[in-house]
This record gives structure tokens, C-alpha cells and sequence, in this order.
């Protein structure tokens, strides 16, 4: 344990952790399960394509939400491409730009302008206000983000969405096994999509899913999903390929048997950081509706540097040096990254509250790869850079940190 700013690996002292910390180390169920399954299906040689695995695993989706329909689909870039075509998104998309890149990727990927809308700083969602304010003759749709497995506020949205006649989708990449009002997210407006890439605390190693109510557009999905072939030789949609092979499914299934055990584990890990920073100044942990079912997968401080002294990045920098590979999610913002940055150059003007906190959001590693002990010791770290950032400050002076966005995890 560390006990002296000058014992921080920064300066060159020995990392307070052997092992690298990631914030989305990878959970793995029950490896003989996947095994058995990944055995079965080269012994049937179904390997994708509308596969028995992958059938089970929208079923499984689709009961657990309460949901009508669920297509999974390869990633939920792709899937959320799919989803903005079929929901004919033209003209104007409003959006948060306090997302992962991928939510604005999509809509330029396909001809459609997306307009950058702030957060509300509590909840870090879309703010109904603003995205009122932003809606012309050209908007055709919203798309909320339930960043962190938080939801937006739906409600409001929704009703915006019906007054001024626009499609409304979630980016429920975070939102997987949350709920809203006692409904779980997957039932909110026109459709929701989920990912379940190797970093989120489902995963099928890439993939993710459409869920809707809506069985017209489902039809629709599952063919643009698959070239948008209806039959052996007739097309009926412009589609792509988005289907999800029969391994990402197995992997899928193994995941789903273990999802309670999953979020135990978040939460015990959620409850374990809460409990060792609750006193730590400049530093705090953003909270979730207990009344709510939530997966807590991740770990989101907010720093506020005046507080404690340093900043935002040079925190995340001392703490990379000890091996705890924190990730400054989702900075600096899409409007900050291109091509958007060139498109909009005045686009942080709009977007105060995102600009606040692109710069003061840390996710810290959780999930099954990271026990209490880990938790401890980057506690106590924090808690040294917290109590001590002015000899930190000092130390800096004559060393200088330089936060990089291009760290390697490989190093
Ligand atoms: N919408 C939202 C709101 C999203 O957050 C995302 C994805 C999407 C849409 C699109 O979903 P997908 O098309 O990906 O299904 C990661 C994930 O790659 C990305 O899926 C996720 N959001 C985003 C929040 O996080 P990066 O660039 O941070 O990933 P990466 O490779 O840096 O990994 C994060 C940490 O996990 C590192 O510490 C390394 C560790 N890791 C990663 C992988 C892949 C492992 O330990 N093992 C692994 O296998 O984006």
C-alpha cells in the first residue's frame, strides 16, 4: 500500500498492481457449458445464418424483456444501421453528443445529419428541453442514449416524438437488463438495441440486438438483417449483413444463464467503491435507482477538480501508471471528434453541460475480473492523490504529466 506521493509509480516507483486493471475485462460463464455448445455446433456444421443457438438466444431476449421481437444482430453499430434505415431516418437526427461514437457514426454512415443535443448534467441523458429546441422541418427522429445503463427520460421523449410526428430509437448498448418504471428497457419507443460486445457485462464477443413491439418493422429488420432475402432466391429490401453467428449465440446463452451472478457482482463491486470513497474530497460516484433494476456494469466518478486539486486527466494518468487502466468515457465528446469537429466547429457552444463533463467523467474497472481487494487498493490510491494533490500538484511541477489519448494496453 501506498502511503507517499512519492512512492507513485508516475514518477517511476514499482505499479501498486502487477496485473493491468481494465474497465471492461471481459466476464466469462460457465466455460464447459460454452464448450458443449460450441461442440455442438460443429458437430450439426450450423455455424450461422438463422442457427438453433441463435433462435434460443432472441427467444431467451425477448421473454426476459417482456419484449415482442428480438433480431441479434453482429454488432450494434451494424445493428443500429439497420435500424435507422428501416426506420427511414432522413434529413436530421437529434442525439446526445455524450455517447460512443458509433450512435453518431451511424446516421452520417447513411447520408443523415446528426444534430448534437446536451445532457443533463445529473443524469448525463438527453435533455427533453434542449432537444425540443433543436427539432426543424428537417428532423425526422431522436435517438436517446441510457448511458450507463441509466434510462433517458423516456417519457418526455416520447411525448416529443408524438407531437412533432419523429421516430424515436435507444442506443440501449449500456441497458441491458435495466429497467424503467418497473418496464424493462427494450419496450421503449419504436425500438431499442442493445450491444453485447466483449466489454459489456453480457457478451456474445461482438453482437448485439433490435428489440421492438412493433411486428411490422421486425418483419422488416429481419430481412434487411439477412440481404434482405424473403426466400432462397427473392430479395424484398436494399440489406446487409448483419446476422450473428451460431458461436456468438452459444457464448450468448452461456451469458444470459449467468446474468444474475453477473450483476451480484457489479453491484457488490459498485457498493465496495461507494463505501471506500464516500469521504474522499472532489469525488463522486454516480448513483442508480435502487427501486430500479439495473446491471451496474459501470463505475462512473465524476471529478471535480477544483476539489481535489488536479485534474480530471492527471488523475487518469497517475492512475494508469499504477495499472489501473481508468477510461475517460466519453471524452472530449462526438462534436469533438471528426469529422464532426470540422462539420461543426461552434458545436461546443450548444453543448455546455457535455463539455462539462466529457472532462470530468472516470469509469473505474469492475466486473467479474476485479475483486474487493483490487477495489481497496485503487481506493486507497485515489484517496492518496485526493488527500495529497498538493505535494502532488508540487511533484508535477517538476515533472510534468502528459495525458495521451493513444495509450497502448499492451505496453
Ligand atoms: N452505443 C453505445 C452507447 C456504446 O457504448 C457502444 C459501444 C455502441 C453503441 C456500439 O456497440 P458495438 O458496435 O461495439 O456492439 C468499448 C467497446 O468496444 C464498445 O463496444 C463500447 N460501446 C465502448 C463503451 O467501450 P473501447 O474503445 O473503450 O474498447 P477497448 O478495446 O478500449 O476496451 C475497453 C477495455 O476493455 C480495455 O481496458 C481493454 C478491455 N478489454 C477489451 C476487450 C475487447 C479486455 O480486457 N478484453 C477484451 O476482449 O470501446
Amino acid at each position: 500500500m501506498k502511503s507517499n506521493v512519492e512512492e507513485l509509480a508516475i514518477w517511476g516507483a514499482p505499479p501498486a498492481f502487477k496485473q493491468k486493471l481494465h474497465v471492461g475485462r471481459p466476464n466469462i460463464g460457465n466455460r464447459e457449458r460454452l464448450l458443449e455448445r460450441i461442440g455442438d455446433l460443429l458437430d450439426r456444421r450450423w455455424l450461422t445464418n438463422d442457427g438453433p443457438f441463435l433462435q434460443e438466444f432472441e427467444k431467451r431476449i425477448s421473454e426476459r424483456l417482456g419484449v415482442k421481437h428480438c433480431i441479434a444482430v453482429c454488432n450494434a453499430t451494424v445493428g443500429l444501421e439497420i435500424l435507422a434505415k428501416a426506420i427511414g431516418f432522413s434529413g436530421e437526427v437529434i442525439l446526445p453528443s455524450f455517447t460512443f461514437i458509433a450512435t453518431a457514426h451511424v446516421l452520417l454512415w447513411h447520408g443523415v445529419t446528426p444534430v448534437f443535443c446536451d445532457v443533463d448534467p445529473v443524469t448525463h441523458n438527453l435533455d427533453p428541453l434542449r432537444v425540443e429546441e433543436l427539432i426543424t422541418e428537417r428532423t425526422t427522429g431522436i435517438i436517446g442514449v441510457h448511458l450507463w445503463g441509466r434510462p433517458c427520460d423516456v417519457g418526455a421523449l416520447a411525448d416529443i416524438a408524438h407531437r412533432h410526428k419523429l421516430k424515436l430509437l435507444f442506443d440501449a448498448a449500456h441497458a441491458f437488463g435495466s429497467s424503467h418504471n418497473g418496464q424493462m428497457i427494450g419496450n421503449f419507443g419504436n425500438a431499442e438495441l442493445f450491444s453485447f460486445h466483449a466489454t459489456k457485462f453480457v457478451n456474445t464477443f461482438e453482437g448485439g440486438a433490435i428489440v421492438t413491439n412493433d411486428s411490422e418493422l421486425a418483419a422488416k429488420l429481419r430481412l434487411m438483417r439477412n440481404f434482405g432475402f424473403a426466400g432462397l432466391d427473392t430479395v424484398t429490401y436494399l440489406g446487409t449483413n448483419g446476422k450473428m453467428s451460431e458461436v456468438s449465440a452459444a457464448m450468448g446463452l452461456t451469458s444470459l444463464e449467468s446474468l444474475e451472478e453477473f450483476v451480484a457482482v457489479n453491484y457488490r463491486n459498485y457498493r465496495e467503491y461507494q463505501q471506500q470513497l464516500a469521504d474522499v474530497p472532489g469525488i463522486s460516484l454516480l448513483t442508480f435507482d435502487e427501486h430500479e433494476k439495473c446491471n451496474y456494469q459501470y463505475v462512473v466518478l465524476e471529478i471535480d477538480e477544483h476539489a481535489i486539486g488536479i485534474t480530471r486527466n492527471q488523475l487518469d494518468d497517475i492512475l494508469w501508471a499504477e495499472n489501473v487502466l481508468s477510461r475517460c468515457y466519453f471524452y472530449p465528446g462526438c462534436h469533438r471528434m471528426e469529422p464532426y469537429r470540422t462539420s461543426y466547429p461552434q458545436a461546443s457552444l450548444l453543448l455546455p453541460e457535455t463539455e462539462r463533463l466529457t472532462n470530468k467523467v472516470l469509469c473505474l474497472p469492475t466486473g467479474t475480473a476485479v475483486g474487493a481487494s483490487e477495489i481497496k487498493g485503487i481506493c486507497q490510491l485515489i484517496r492518496l492523490i485526493a488527500c495529497e494533490s498538493g505535494a502532488v500538484k508540487e511533484r508535477m511541477l517538476k515533472q510534468p504529466l502528459r495525458h495521451h489519448s493513444l495509450k497502448s494496453y499492451f505496453e
